[in-house]
C-alpha cells in the first residue's frame, strides 16, 4: 500500500516536471537574421529563413533594417501577398517588434517601390497557421460572467 502511494507520487512529480518543461517559452526572433529586413539576394530568401524555424503562440518579430526606406506591411490574403499588393497595415520604423496571439497565417512585404516584387516578402505561420474558427470562451470571460451574475443577483436582493 505504501510503495503504491510512493509510486503515485513519484509519477505525479514525473508529470508536473514533465508539464513544466513542456511550457511553451516565446521566442523573439530577428526578421532575416544578420540580413534583416531589406531586399534580399534572392528572392526565396524569406521563405528559406522562415522554413527553419517552427512560429508559435506568444513569438515575437522584430523588422530590421539600417540602409534604405522599407515598410512592415501586412497585407490580409495570400491572392494580396502574391501580387504585392501595397495597401495593408503598415509599419514604417525599422526595429518594429510584432508578436502574435493566435495561430494564424500572416503576410508580409515592403510596400516600397519595387521591394517586394525583388523578394521582400515573407509569409509567417503560427501554429498550424489556421485561425480558431470560433473563440472558445476564457477562462477570465467565463469568471467576469460568474461574478456579473453574482452582483446583479446581490443588487437584486438589496432593491428588493
Ligand atoms: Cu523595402
Amino acid at each position: 500500500m505504501a510503495s503504491r502511494l510512493c509510486f503515485n507520487i513519484g509519477f505525479l512529480i514525473v508529470a508536473s516536471v514533465g508539464l513544466l518543461h513542456g511550457a511553451y517559452a516565446a521566442n523573439t526572433y530577428t526578421v532575416g537574421g544578420d540580413l534583416g529586413w531589406i531586399i534580399p539576394p534572392n528572392s526565396s530568401y524569406y521563405e528559406e529563413w522562415t522554413s527553419q524555424s517552427t512560429f508559435q503562440i506568444g513569438d515575437s518579430f522584430v523588422f530590421n533594417w539600417t540602409t534604405g526606406t522599407h515598410t512592415a506591411t501586412e497585407v490580409s490574403t495570400k491572392e494580396e501577398y502574391d501580387n504585392c499588393t501595397k495597401m495593408g497595415i503598415i509599419l514604417k520604423d525599422a526595429g518594429v517588434k510584432v508578436t502574435f496571439k493566435d495561430n494564424a497565417t500572416h503576410y508580409f512585404l515592403c510596400s516600397e517601390g519595387t521591394h517586394c516584387e525583388q523578394g521582400q516578402k515573407m509569409v509567417i505561420k503560427i501554429g498550424d497557421g489556421i485561425p480558431p474558427s470560433f473563440a472558445a470562451p476564457s477562462l477570465t470571460a467565463v469568471a467576469a460572467a460568474l461574478s456579473a451574475l453574482f452582483f446583479s443577483t446581490l443588487a437584486i436582493f438589496f432593491l428588493n
